[in-house]
């Protein structure tokens, strides 16, 4: 008996697919059974922390040598590097962790995965089953303190359960609307025997269904009658694989196109029909198109309050057509005139040839307007002082196959308004849960997962400290990533709000004292260059950059700098603060 959430989704694939007969019935244990299932999955790097309730699971594991296992400082950080390589790969991460603290401990990454749809496999170990609900030590309802922050979840009662459960939650996590699927496996259960007959087939990503000829015979309608378009692509292109679908379409319908946070890298940003994000940080002259617009194409997207603002004043004047994988984002937030429950890609790739080619010479001139009247003002690009000349000068180092990862806070915004992103999966990010602590562990699964490329993280002084425990993990595992640690001695988005909204009573959100991050890394046994006292800063950046493995690079910004223009919380988009207050 397994407790599985609904008892109706987890279809075993053993009952829909052919099986694979070995010659002879294996016996095997409930740890070993997990390990061989990992490995039929095609898992090659797994990131997590042993503790004795997993300790069988950690055996099999070492006796099978075939899976290589990172072993994380913290479990929120074994969760983030799981991340990295999901979000880096589009296949599902793979983290573990033991009962109890451990468990909780990977609460965090787990809701990350949920709010971002990312696929994860989250593996706890529990006491054993004569122990469950006794407060056992280190015995927390692992199952239901995941229950709302997953896509899916199982107790598994028994070995032999694992033979289904295991490649139903891959298949749950990759399939549909990707999400993090949780396996609780009490100690007892991974240590016992059962004899396996036949291996089920791997969990695989369900196959998509088309979109419907009616709905993209409309849509093409819909595109075709419009005047005034935007195409607003979210984390859904990501993860469907459809960003080349959606430049097409743009190209051939001259659709210019805003992008969620999420979904930023779909089009490159210096693509001639490239907006930016849409929303609380967007370029103004983006916003104020939103706003002229008489037909939003909402792709993947979810009409999230920080992209829209206040909803009854988004895109006042648009028809909506809006394409999710998941039926319950359809007129959640904002009603569409056509609603296609399908996966992007199914739904950009057989529109396209539907679509008549168009130049919309009046709205792309109408656009260069808006840009010209309504500018994104990035002061002082030739500064490395400055947060936008400082992240142009990193983007200037590297080329487009690098990774960039960030956390969360004003360095977050500066980055996504002013990296130039030009590919899908280039951009790992805490959007929906907007977690701090996310950005070096994540990068750390990237640059797993892309040994050949460099993988940057802009970070800042209180992000950083959340995870500051997985420079050990990077440099035991010599992971090419580069930390650009924005350090201006406050929690800065904080500090920003305070100042805007609460009569510049900054309280709680300036550090009277930081640490020297340089001395930190030297404990770590990590590189570091720190900008403010290199006497060639551009240099000592460029040499920071081009250094083999971890490495940080301290850069001070002053703590009064602004991530602008900001749409003041419960606004409409359009009304932006454009300058310093
Ligand atoms: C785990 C967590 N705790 C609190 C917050 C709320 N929060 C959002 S941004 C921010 C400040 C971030 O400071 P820092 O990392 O230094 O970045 P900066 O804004 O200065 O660039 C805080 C506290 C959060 N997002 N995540």
């Amino acid at each position: 008996m397994i407790l599985d959430r609904t008892m109706t989704t987890a279809v075993p694939r053993a009952e829909r697919e052919p099986c694979e007969r070995p010659a002879l019935v294996e016996r095997s244990s409930g740890a070993d059974l997990v390990v061989r299932l990992l490995e039929r999955q095609g898992v090659t790097t797994i990131a997590g922390i042993p503790g004795g309730a997993v300790l069988p699971l950690y055996d099999a594991l070492a006796r099978a040598g075939t899976i290589r296992h990172v072993l994380a400082r913290h479990e929120q950080g074994a969760g983030f590097i799981a991340q990295g390589i999901a979000r880096s790969t589009g296949r599902p991460g793979v983290c573990v962790a033991s009962s109890g603290p451990g468990a909780t401990n990977l609460i965090t990454a787990i809701a990350d995965a949920k709010l971002d749809s990312i696929p994860l496999v989250a593996i706890t170990g529990q006491v054993p089953r004569a122990l469950l609900g006794t407060d056992a030590f280190q015995e927390v309802d692992t199952f239901g303190l995941s229950l709302p922050v997953t896509k899916h979840n199982f107790l598994v009662r028994s070995a032999r359960d694992l033979l289904r459960v295991v490649p139903s939650a891959f298949n749950i996590a990759a399939s549909g609307r990707p999400g993090p699927v949780l396996i609780d496996i009490p100690k007892d259960v991974q240590t016992e025997l059962v004899d396996v007959e036949e291996w089920p087939a791997p969990g695989a990503r369900d196959n998509t269904r088309a979109a419907c000829d009616d709905a993209l015979a409309r849509a093409a309608a819909m595109i075709e009658a419009a005047e005034r378009p935007i195409l607003y692509l979210g984390g859904g292109v990501v993860a469907s694989g459809a960003a080349q679908a959606a430049v097409a379409l743009a190209e051939r319908s001259s659709l210019p196109t805003v992008m969620t946070l999420m979904g930023l890298g779909c089009m490159p940003a210096d693509h001639p029909l490239a907006l930016g994000m849409l929303g609380m940080h967007g370029a103004p002259y983006t916003n104020h198109a939103l706003d002229e617009c008489d037909l939003l194409i909402a792709i993947g997207a979810r009409f999230d309050d920080r992209a829209t603002g206040k909803l009854a004043e988004f895109c006042p004047r648009a028809s909506v057509i809006h394409a999710d994988i998941d039926a319950a984002e359809l007129h959640k937030l904002r009603a569409a005139q056509l609603a296609i429950s399908a996966d992007a890609r199914a739904v950009l790739e057989p529109l396209l040839p539907r679509v008549r080619s168009r130049k919309r010479t009046a709205w792309l001139e109408r656009i260069r307007t808006l840009k010209r009247q309504h500018p994104l003002s990035m002061p002082r690009l030739d500064s490395l002082r400055s947060p936008y000349g400082l992240v142009h000068a990193v983007a200037a180092v590297l080329d487009d196959d690098a990774l960039v990862t960030t956390d969360v806070g004003q360095h977050q915004m500066w980055v996504a308004q002013a990296y130039p992103l030009r590919r899908a999966r280039q951009w790992l990010t805490s959007g929906g849960l907007g977690t701090m602590g996310f950005g070096l562990p994540a990068a750390i699964g990237a640059a797993l997962a892309h040994p050949e490329r460099t993988v940057v993280c802009f970070s800042g002084d209180g992000s950083i400290l959340m995870n500051v425990q997985e420079f050990a993990t990077a440099a035991e595992e010599r992971a090419n990533v580069k930390v650009v640690l924005m350090n201006n001695r406050s929690l800065g988005l904080v500090y920003q709000q305070q100042t805007l909204f609460y009569g510049r009573r900054t309280f709680a959100s300036e550090y009277a004292r930081t640490p020297d991050f340089v001395a930190l890394m030297r404990g770590f046994g990590v590189d570091a260059v720190d900008l403010e006292r290199a006497v060639d800063p551009r240099r000592a950046l460029v040499d920071g950059l081009r250094a083999p493995g971890p490495c940080l690079i301290h850069a001070p910004i002053a703590t009064h700098e602004q991530v602008l223009p900001m749409v003041p919380p419960g606004a409409a988009n359009t009304e932006m603060i454009l300058s310093e207050g």
